[in-house]
Formats: structure tokens, sequence, C-alpha cells
């Protein structure tokens, strides 16, 4: 007999044939004896969605009847690329998929392939946000993910003439069968108006009487754990004309512009704003925030109250995690429902908002985001107000702590006076949450003893390290077939794609022949899907035999991708310098460069100009063939990072130490047994600590070292010393000053970052380019030995385990959102 407990649908080959099928003709709307790869994608999607939306139903009932302490992660970024192998795999039902689509003439991959990507963040932070849901459903807590459905995504990146062109993201396009549009959860989002006072019960309360209203539709993306039941929600949330919207214009008859005001309101969910400075103060993006804000509290207090009838009990029963400060006017909000909606009382409001709200900074900069007075007062007035009460509050219990240091209270007020004043979210989220969290080592030590140093005094137990991690499901089970195979065969077990510390056992094996003959032909097969792929590009062939140097990232001056191109054009000046003999000795490379600038970011498209330069100079000379292969991949995404760090040798991460809080490439190259070259900065110091100095190959000025360095610099700019630069450095700049590589006019301004009396080489390119040639040069030799680098990519994988995203949420979930995990029985 059909219990409802077993769910309705089954997981046969047969049964997920015959509902792909349906699909086919009934959601697709295609004769089921005639469809292409991207109809049998779409099928087979909704055919998967199917199975996700009762595990999701089945996780919400039982949470709803458990009623556990929940966490809301709040980000305006996620960044999650493709779903549908992830999502096959986390439901245990791929070789199922695969055998169902094979006997219907279709192979899994290639099907997988028609999917694009969900670009809905910039970079780390957001990818970081897409593993940590995938662990928090793994690790069955009750959590759900609140964030903004931007119609446009991260803008695509192409290449005309070796110079980047955005083009817009319209992602939605073709449908998306990951998202369930929820037409009856809605909310009003108000915006502009006025506050006033008014008398309620012999009391005085203010009253915000708004000016605008736009409606908030929620739009759920489960999100399955690995081996559970458990699957979660991603909550995002998109803009929609509300009904009362412009009641006036149409009651005065002005149709069209009623209509056309109404559009304007969809705007505010329309486009994902990249990530770059310039965007601060715009009120386009204040609005964004607010709107998911608002969004996101009226969904979790509902929900709350729906449950419980008291406040008191909301610290008990809520976690509210802000990622980054761009969430932070959520504490605002969160004062406002309390004071003005609940009438709590502001002491009683602020005694819990303290409570509820952790929050993580995802940056090493000291000038944080912030949120000019001037846009707060018109758009949204009343939170205005309480902030500026926050502020008074804070500020006398300083000066009670402190007395009355004015230039100490300056720099740990919320609101910084001077010629434009505005909020600092960061002083607003520290003052008010309970957790501080840095996300490495490193990162943590810079909060306090820089970033946040007053903070840091004032309340040192709020200050915590949760060092990032990614999801081996991602980066290795998904993206890595072969090596999931290869670890699971030796461990004799798969337990470790949910407990990746039994990665470590891989260690047991270290010395074995057949093992590493297997390791190595993992690699390869993953280096010739990778060069397909750079062939099909770039129309560079490249030898199978070369080192795969891959650095692939956001383009920024502090990321370095200026001192490997500059290695680069070396590695070329030696090679043309050398005999046949010596030549015969070199190892061959394979230089892979891949990354966005931000659109206003000059100085980072100039490097992708250059790159683009150097590469047609390079990889043009027949002298230099196989020895050299210089390769740019145009709009580097998630789905093109599971292709390239599979496939990649040697991976580099060259920030100048004390820049980079984190970094998660890192992490997963380390997972794909891809030695890693690097400084010894962000969360590189703890891979450094768990592998060995031995394993990988480190290299650069340390955190410590860089201050006096930068002092060093500018001192010798005084006239009369002489700069001191490297012999090799100075040769290869005025190469590229010089038009070696064409375009000298254009790549000037460049240049001039790292001389003397311009940049002033603030990111001390010249003072490492030394270190970070010997380093390239004992990556060289290790790849001739073939035997140890083997051994040294085992390593790095059996060492990847603590930077698993499962360590840094279970971490969370006990220390700081003090959660259990809730699992939905079978
Ligand atoms: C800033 C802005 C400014 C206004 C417009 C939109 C926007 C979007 C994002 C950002 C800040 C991004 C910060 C970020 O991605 N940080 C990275 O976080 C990673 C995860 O913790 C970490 O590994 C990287 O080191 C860190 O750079």
């Amino acid at each position: 007999m059909f219990s409802l407990m077993d769910g309705f649908l089954k997981n046969d080959p047969i049964s997920l044939q015959k509902d792909i099928l349906h699909h086919v003709e009934y959601t697709v709307a295609r004769s089921r004896f005639s469809f292409d790869d991207f109809e049998a994608y779409q099928a087979l999607a909704h055919t998967v969605r199917d199975r996700l939306i009762e595990r999701w139903h089945d996780t919400h009932i039982y949470f709803k009847r458990t009623k556990p302490k929940r966490l809301y992660f709040l980000s305006l970024e996620f960044l999650m690329g493709r779903s549908l192998s992830n999502s096959v795999i986390n439901l245990g039902i791929e070789d199922q998929c695969a055998e169902a689509l094979n006997q219907l003439g279709f192979e899994f991959e290639v099907v997988a392939e028609q999917e694009g990507d969900a670009a809905l963040g910039n970079g780390g932070l957001a990818r970081l946000s897409a593993c940590q849901m995938d662990s928090l459903a793994t690790l069955d807590y009750p959590a759900w993910g609140y964030g903004l459905r931007y119609e446009y995504g991260l803008f695509r990146q192409i290449i005309v003439d070796g110079f980047q062109h955005e083009k817009p993201d319209y992602w939605l396009n073709f449908g998306n069968p990951w998202e369930i549009e929820r037409i009856h959860v809605t909310y009003e989002v108000k915006f502009y108006g006025t506050v006033e006072e008014v008398e309620m019960n012999g009391e005085k309360q203010k009253v915000w009487i708004p000016g605008e209203t736009v409606e908030a539709v929620a739009y759920d993306n489960p999100i399955p754990g690995y081996g559970t039941r458990n699957t979660i929600n991603l909550r995002l949330w998109a803009a929609k004309p509300s009904s009362k919207f412009d009641l006036e214009a149409y009651n005065t008859g002005d149709y069209i512009n009623s209509v056309v005001n109404r559009q304007n309101a969809e705007t505010i969910s329309n486009v994902l704003y990249p990530d770059d400075r310039s965007h601060q103060g715009k009120e386009l993006r204040l609005k964004q925030q607010y709107f998911f804000v608002s969004a996101s509290l009226q969904d979790i207090m509902r929900r709350f109250k729906e449950e419980h009838t008291n406040f008191d009990e909301l610290p008990e029963k809520v976690a509210l995690h802000l990622n980054d400060t761009h969430p932070s006017l959520s504490i605002a909000e969160v004062m406002r429902m309390l004071v003005d909606e609940e009438h709590l009382g502001w002491h009683k409001a602020w005694d819990i908002v303290c409570k509820i709200f952790s929050f993580t900074t995802h940056t090493m900069v000291t000038d944080g985001e912030k949120i000019p007075v001037e846009l707060l007062e018109n758009l949204l007035p009343r939170h205005l107000e309480i902030l500026y009460e926050i502020n008074f509050n804070f500020l006398e219990e300083m000066k009670k702590r402190i007395g009355l240091d004015y230039s100490r209270l300056a720099l740990l007020s919320i609101v910084e006076e001077g010629a434009m004043k505005s909020i600092r979210m960061a002083n607003l989220a520290i003052v008010c949450s309970h957790t501080v969290n840095g996300v490495s080592k490193l990162h943590l030590e810079k909060l306090k003893t820089k970033t946040f140093k007053d903070f840091y005094g004032l309340y040192p137990e709020k200050f915590q390290c949760k060092t990032n991690g990614v999801s081996q499901r991602r980066w290795i089970v998904v993206s890595n077939p072969g090596l999931r195979d290869l670890i699971s065969k030796w461990l004799g077990t798969e337990a470790w794609i949910r407990d990746a510390d039994l990665l470590s056992g891989l260690r047991d094996h270290l010395d074995n022949a057949d093992f590493h003959l297997e390791w190595k032909m993992v690699k390869k097969v993953n280096k010739m899907r990778l060069a397909e792929y750079i062939e099909a590009m770039s129309g560079v062939k490249v030898s199978l035999d070369a080192m795969f140097d891959v650095q692939v990232k956001r383009i920024h001056e502090y990321k370095r991708q200026l001192l490997n191109i500059f290695g680069i054009i070396h590695r070329y000046n030696c090679l043309k310098n050398m005999d046949k003999d010596s030549r015969r000795k070199v190892v061959p490379r394979v230089c892979i460069i891949g990354g966005k600038a931000a659109p206003g970011y000059e100085i980072a498209k100039k490097i992708i100009k250059l790159c683009h330069a150097v590469a047609e100079k390079i990889n043009n000379d027949t002298d230099i063939g196989d020895l050299l292969k210089v390769v740019f991949i145009p709009d580097y995404n998630v789905s093109v990072a599971e292709l390239v760090i599979p496939g990649a040798d040697l991976s580099q991460h060259l920030s100048t130490a004390g820049n980079e809080a984190s970094g998660t490439g890192n992490m997963k190259f380390l997972m794909n047994g891809c030695l890693l070259l690097a400084t010894a900065d962000g969360s590189t110091v703890e891979i450094i600590e768990e592998i060995g100095e031995d394993n990988l190959f480190v290299f650069g000025a340390k955190v410590h070292e860089v201050e006096k360095r930068r002092q060093k610099r500018l001192s010798n700019l005084a006239p009369l010393q002489p700069a001191k630069v490297p012999l090799h450095f100075a040769r290869v700049l005025r190469m590229v000053r010089d038009g070696y590589f064409g375009h000298n006019d254009y790549f000037k301004s460049l240049c001039e970052t790292v001389e003397f009396g311009f940049g002033n080489d603030y990111y001390l390119l010249t003072s490492d380019f030394g270190s970070y040639l010997e380093a390239q040069a004992a990556a060289d030799k290790a790849f001739v030995n073939q035997d140890k680098w083997t051994r040294m990519s085992i390593l790095s994988v059996a060492g990847s385990g603590r930077f698993s995203s499962d360590r840094t949420i279970q971490d969370y979930a006990e220390s700081t959102w003090k959660i259990s995990p809730c699992r939905c029985p079978l």
C-alpha cells in the first residue's frame, strides 16, 4: 500500500524516464518523439525540481512541527552557478538520471552543459554564500537564506581585440526551472515620506508616513543537502509594482504616467551592482538594500509570530546573520518593527536586537561601506532617526567607559561627520552584533589590531575567527568526478563527501605506485578537457605535457595579475636567450589567466589588455612553440571554474600579504590536487600550516614586512638616492612601457602604478619579483620530478579537509548562531 511518508515520486530510471517525457510533453510543450539537448535539460530539470519540492515540503513541515531555533542568512549576493548536477548528486539519483537519459538517446554530461549559470553575485563573498548554503542543508541545520532575485546577474565579459566589454546577463531568458514563484508570499516595502509624532495611550509615538510602496514577491530556490532528506530554502525577492502604487495619478486620470511609474518599481531588483566602490552612495543601491531587508524581516517576523507569542523568545528562536555590511540596515529595521509596530519600548527592543545579530566582514579595507545621511533622510527618514538614537545611546555609554576622549569617540561613532555626513555600516554592525567574524586567522588579526582596533579594545569577546571553507560536493564531486571515484576507491568509502576530514586517509597510500598512476591519469583526463576548451575559446593548441599554470579570480591590483604577466614576460626573455640544449631541459608551460574587471576599474581593464598583448606576441613566436603559451579565458564564472580548476597543475594566489581577507580559490585548487604558488596571505597561511611549507611554493613579503618595505620604497624616493629596482624587473617593465607588446601609450598608466614617483608600487611588485621568480623556478624543478609532484598533489588533497565549508558552518552553528541540527526523518 502507498504510504504518504514515501513521497509520490520514484527514483528508478523507468520512473524518471516517464517523468522526463511527461515534462517534455506538458511543461516544455515539445513532442516526446522529438526534442533536443536543451529541451531534455529543461525536462530533466523539472523532473528533479519535483523531487526537490517534495523534500522541501517535508523539511519545512518538520521544522514547523519541531520549532527549532532558526538561522536566517542575509546576503545580497549568491553565486549559485548551475544546479542540475549538484541537485542530482545531492539527491543521490545521478546514475538513475544518466540511465534514464541514455535510454532516450541523450548523454547526461551534454544535457547538463545546457544550463546557464545563476550569477547573482560578484566573486568571493557570493560564492562563499552558495557553498555555505550547501553545507547548512547537508548538516541538517534549520536555516533559510535570503537574497535578491536580480533579473540581470553579473555582467558577461566579452573580449574584443583584447579589451573587456560588458554585456548584460539576462539569465532568466529561457526560464528558470529551479525557482518556485510564490505569488501569494508578498510584502509591501515602503520608501520616502515623513515622520510624525502622535499620541498613543498617553505616550508620544513616532509614525512613519511613507510616500511610495513597492511589492516584494518571493521566489523560492530549494537547496538539497547531501545524504539527508533535508532541503532548505533560499528565498529571493523580486520587486513588483504595488496595487496601491500610484492611486493618485490614476484617480486624477493620468493613466499613462501611473503605468510608467508602476513599471519603475521593478527597477529595484533589476540589476546586480558590480563590486566597485564607486557604486556606494547611489540611491538605487540603497533602495535594493532596504527592499531586501524589509521583505526578509517581514517574512521572518511573520513566521516567528505564527509559532510564538512573546518577543522575549526572539533571541532563543531566531539568529540573523549579516553577510558583510550590505544587509546592516536590518538592525534599524528590526528596531523600527519592535518599537513602532510592536510597541515594545526602546530599551527592551534594543536588548533583544543585540542578542540576535551576528556579522561577518569580508574585507581587509579600513574604509568600509558608508551611506550618506542625505540619502537616508530622503529615502528612509524614520530609519535615520533610529540610527541617530542608537548612536546617541552608544556614545553616551562610551563616554561612561572611556571618558570624554572626543577623538576616540569620533572614531567609534556610527555617524561620520564632515563634508559628507554618513552612516558607517561596519560600526553599526559591530555595535549591535554579538559576534564579529573574520574569515581567516590573519584577517581576524588585522581586524583586532588595525581595522577595528578601537572596537576590539571595547568588546574583545565579540571578535571570532571563522576561516572560510568551500563545499567538497561542488568542488570535487560535481566538478571532478574522476577524482571523486579515485578518492572513494582508495579510501574504501564515500563518507568523505559528508566528512571531509576523512580525506586525510589518502596519506596512507602516499607511496603506492598504482595509486600514483591512477592519480596522474585523472589529472591527464581533466587536462584534456581543459585543453579542448582552450582551443575552442581561443584557437590556441596546448600540449598536455606542459604544466598548466592557472590564475583565475577577479582582476584587481592587489591580486597582482600584473606580477604574473611580468613573470611570463621574464620567462619569455629567458627562453629567447637560451641555447638549444638548455631549452630541452625547460618545463613547458601553459599560463592561463581569467577574471572579470569591474566595468569602471581602468587599471584592471588594462591588465586584461596586456595579458592579450603578451599572449599574442608569445603564442605567435614560432621559435618558442610549446615551451610557453599564454591564454586568457574569457567570462570566468562558476561553471568555467568547474572545468578549469580540476585541469590545473599549478595555481597562483599572488595578493600582497595583508590584502586578501581569506581567498577561497586556493582551497578549491587544493582539493583538486593542484599545487599552490602563493604569498602568505589570507587563508593560505592556514593551508601552509596544514600541509607544510614543503608542499606548496610560498614567496614574497610576509605581512609584518609589508609596511616596512613600503616605508623603504618611500624613503628611496629621496632624489639623491637612486632607486633599487631588480634588473629583471626593470627590463620587463621597460619592454611594456616602450611598446614591445604594442599599445605603449595605453599601458603607460599601468606601468606607472609600479614606478617610482607615480603609483609608488603600493602592492610591492618590485620587491617581491625576485622571490616570485625563485618560487616559479622551484615549481619547475618539482614538476620535472613527477613522483615528488604527485606526492605533493596527494598531500594537498589529503590536507584539504579543514577547508570544507562544513567545518566553517559547524563552527558558526555551535559558537555563533547556537543552532542545532534538525534532521527530517526519512
Ligand atoms: C562591495 C560592493 C560595493 C558596492 C557595490 C557592490 C559590492 C559588492 C561586493 C562588495 C564587497 C565584496 C567583498 C568580497 O567579495 N570579499 C571577499 O570575500 C571572500 C569570502 O570571504 C574572501 O575569500 C575574499 O578574500 C574577499 O576579498
